[in-house]
């Protein structure tokens, strides 16, 4: 047995999302998966939608209670943008939904637990999609930074940590090239305009953040993970470079450092498809950089050379063509959900962190084990006994733990999530909860895992059995 301490205000926590846990009730306006879902509920695992999510618009008090047995200290939530403001262009209140958010971030308060908030989390109102192109367009971009003024100025007093988007690369990705994502297109030029947008409207809400002087701090959530090569062969490895450059390098550089990766910027233009900008939108990206870095990580990336030569004719610009996906054969899985589970990259994104970013302050702020059927696993007094989800947590805080006695300069762990929630497309497929809900009853009940957390929470310490860690 290996005994791991903590250090003693390290955020012991879990995450949400307004539209995944909220239910659309009272909203004025759809955001895009509330479209997307009644357009196409075929889309949606059992074709269930976010109409309900797990109620925490009706449930919060109950919820947050609940959140406080399971020993969290810190909470991630967001504030839908399609159910604060009633009129988008206008950028008014709605003074109904400003109430709603002001109960659930006091009653956080009241239990003791610090509500860290998130404006952008897959959720743009769908209006904004079909009237200007969503996150194609700057004056989108300059809405949300309005957006996330009036929340500033509504919550500021008691928010104090501040996140703009929610892994703004699967937005392009499920978006704009994988069509995991609404508007589900394959436009690799509108993929990179988004992104470079999405970088903008972060830039422009911190800028707007700095500007009213609140003495709290202001980061980004993003999804890193290193790209892992195949092999050390020299095409394996180019293909890592170019994945690491896209996938972890383009948000993580313009965010901390203020610039994005000036050999990403080469190869967008060599492609004829580098983002439109102009100095004024440059500048202000290198001056609005980060405070705090949020880190989700579920599985690793591994990429191998790409499948055809990146100068075959007549194919589109997609990033890809400079690596192709690859499976490790033999690899230790999440069979249930297809992932691949690899505890060391939260190490190595640790030492990332310190050695390439000037050791920013940053937590993991999404890491989880989503399983289906969960009820398989009750006993006899109808408690989740999740124990793989117990181990799986061991072993990832195992390695963070490692980074940060190597002098990384993590603040805390955030569980994917706080209560089973509904999830995009994958609906109420995937179970990640400390706390099971039974979606028709709304009966939520601690897991085997909350009551884990809440000692280890409460001790600041764990013991592992040497025999998982396999250095
Ligand atoms: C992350 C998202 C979360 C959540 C999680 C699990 O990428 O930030 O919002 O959806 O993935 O997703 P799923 O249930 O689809 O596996």
């Amino acid at each position: 047995m290996k005994k791991l301490v903590f250090p003693e205000h390290f955020w012991w926590g879990a995450a949400t999302s307004g539209p995944q846990s909220e239910g659309n009730f009272k909203k004025k306006h759809q955001n895009v998966m509330d479209y997307w879902y009644a357009k196409a509920p075929e889309d949606f695992y059992n074709q269930l939608g976010p109409d309900t999510a797990s109620d925490f618009y009706h449930d919060f008090q109950e919820d947050i209670k609940l959140m406080k047995a399971c020993g969290l200290n810190t909470v991630r939530t967001s504030i839908q943008w399609s159910r604060l403001i009633d009129n988008l262009e206008k950028n008014t209140v709605d003074t109904e939904a400003a109430a709603f958010y002001n109960a659930v971030i006091d009653a956080f308060i009241a239990n003791e637990i610090q509500p860290f908030i998130t404006l952008h989390h897959f959720d743009l109102p769908a209006e904004l999609l079909h009237k200007y192109g969503g996150w194609e367009s700057k004056y989108v971009v300059d809405l949300f930074a309005g957006f996330a003024e009036q929340c500033f100025e509504l919550f500021g007093d008691r928010v104090k940590h501040w996140f703009t988007h929610n892994e703004p690369l699967v937005v392009v990705e499920g978006g704009y090239l994988e069509q995991f994502h609404y508007p589900k297109k394959v436009d690799g030029k509108a993929a990179v305009q988004v992104a470079y947008n999405l970088q903008l409207a972060s830039s422009k809400a911190i800028a707007k953040y700095r500007q009213l002087k609140q003495d709290g701090q202001i980061g980004i959530i993003l999804n890193l993970t290193p790209a892992y090569p195949a092999s050390q062969d020299k095409e394996d490895l180019a293909a890592s470079q170019k994945a690491d450059l896209w996938y972890n390098r383009l948000f993580m550089d313009a965010s901390s450092k203020g610039e994005f990766p000036p050999a990403l910027v080469r190869l967008l233009e060599e492609e004829g498809v580098l983002w439109q900008t102009d100095e004024n939108e440059l500048a202000l990206i290198g001056e609005n950089t980060i405070d705090l870095l949020g880190v989700n990580f579920y599985h690793p990336n591994r990429v191998q050379r790409p499948r055809y030569s990146p100068n075959s004719l007549a194919v589109d610009f997609l990033p890809d063509k400079y690596w192709q996906r690859y499976d490790l054969p033999m690899a230790r899985m999440n069979i249930d959900k297809g992932w691949e589970i690899y505890p060391q990259a939260v190490y190595d994104i640790a030492k990332d962190i310190q050695e390439n970013y000037g050791n920013l302050p940053w937590y993991i702020s999404e890491n989880g084990m989503g399983v289906s059927r969960e009820e398989r696993y009750l006993n006899a007094e109808g408690i989740v006994e999740d124990d793989y989800r117990i181990q799986f947590i061991k072993e990832h805080l195992y390695w963070l733990h490692k980074g940060m006695s190597e002098g990384s300069n993590c603040l805390g762990y955030h569980l994917w999530t706080p209560i089973d929630c509904w999830s995009w497309s994958n609906a109420y497929r995937n179970r990640y909860g400390l706390i099971a809900n039974d979606i028709h009853t709304q009966t939520k009940k601690l897991k085997k895992s909350a009551h884990w957390l809440r000692k280890t929470a409460e001790s600041g310490q764990f013991e592992i059995e040497s025999a998982i860690i396999k250095e």
